[in-house]
């Protein structure tokens, strides 16, 4: 009976996650690395970078990491190259780079809301567009789309954060619908709410050393009690860059802790 298990490996694949210096996509490329793949990772300086290499170094990852805006084409491009020529072709991409801005939505500029666009939307559109002829040579690819509750559900301030994440469920759609038959599969993670940097100002103790409201607030709209954590999502990540995932494309997973799913607790 052929090994189960095997199907779940990434041996001698190349995943690229994008924004990985440190957060969510630390997490997805560290798993990968421990599931067998060449990992490279991508920021917006140098000194991100190397903070990056650093960090993977730490924990054994040989990643090699790039300087590069994921919202600029050319950029991306030359960078797709020179990981082409250092790396390999990509097999797996995983568009995680992101920006939120917390503002109401009368208060936010067109300016506020163009960059936030930008990089949660245009810049997975540019990235995958970048990688998958390269795909289509190799007859596979998995392309994973990090979107958000908030592809489901709105809450204040974060306009221009929901549209764009709503729109990449539907990108991640249409990638499966135009690429399917070339053997791409592309999903997308909806993570809860998640302990990074991100996240950090919405757990941040009162002067009081109280919780913060909001803090309190997911926990009570968790199932699980709990925010989650980058490690929380690995399995998940890992499931979708591997062969096990080949029949599942345009999927979203939510790693949410069951928040979805339920009203809240009762007050
Ligand atoms: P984070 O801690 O803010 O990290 C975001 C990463 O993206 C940073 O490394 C950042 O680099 C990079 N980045 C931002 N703009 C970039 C650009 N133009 N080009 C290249 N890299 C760029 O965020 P996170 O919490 O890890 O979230 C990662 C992804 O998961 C995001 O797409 C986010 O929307 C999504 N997500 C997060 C949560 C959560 O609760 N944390 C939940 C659902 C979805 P710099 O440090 O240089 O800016
Ligand atoms: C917010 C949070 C959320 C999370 C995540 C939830 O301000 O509501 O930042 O947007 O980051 O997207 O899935």
């Amino acid at each position: 009976m052929e090994d189960f298990t095997k199907k779940f490996s990434l041996a001698g694949k190349v995943a690229w996650v994008t924004g990985a210096t440190y957060g969510l996509g630390f997490g997805y490329a560290t798993a990968f690395a421990q599931a067998g793949a060449k990992v490279v990772f991508n920021d917006i300086s140098q000194d991100k970078v190397d903070m990056g290499l650093k960090a993977y170094a730490e924990l054994g990852i040989d990643a090699k990491g790039y300087v590069c805006d994921v919202t600029n084409e050319e950029q991306v491009q030359a960078t797709l190259k020179k990981i082409e020529e250092e790396v390999g072709v990509v097999d797996v991409l995983v568009n995680n780079a992101g920006i939120i801005k917390r503002i109401p939505m009368t208060d936010m500029t067109v300016e506020q809301w163009r960059q936030v666009i930008d990089v949660d939307l245009n810049a997975p559109f540019i990235v995958s567009k970048a990688v998958i002829p390269g795909m289509i040579k190799k007859g596979h690819g998995k392309i994973i789309n990090i979107c958000s509750m908030m592809s489901e559900l709105g809450r204040e301030t974060v306009s221009a954060y929901a549209a764009a994440k709503g729109g990449l469920k539907m990108l991640t759609r249409n990638i499966c619908s135009e690429y399917g038959a070339y053997n791409i599969q592309c999903n997308g993670i909806g993570p809860g709410y998640i302990a990074t940097p991100q996240t950090a100002p919405l757990r941040e103790k009162q002067p009081d050393g109280s919780m913060h409201p909001f803090d309190s607030f997911i926990r009570a709209k968790t199932p699980a009690g709990r925010w989650g954590t980058p490690e929380d999502l690995q399995g998940t990540a890992v499931f979708l860059a591997s062969d096990a995932s080949d029949f599942i494309n345009g999927q979203i997973i939510y790693v949410d802790g069951g928040i979805l799913a339920y009203i809240g607790k009762q007050p």
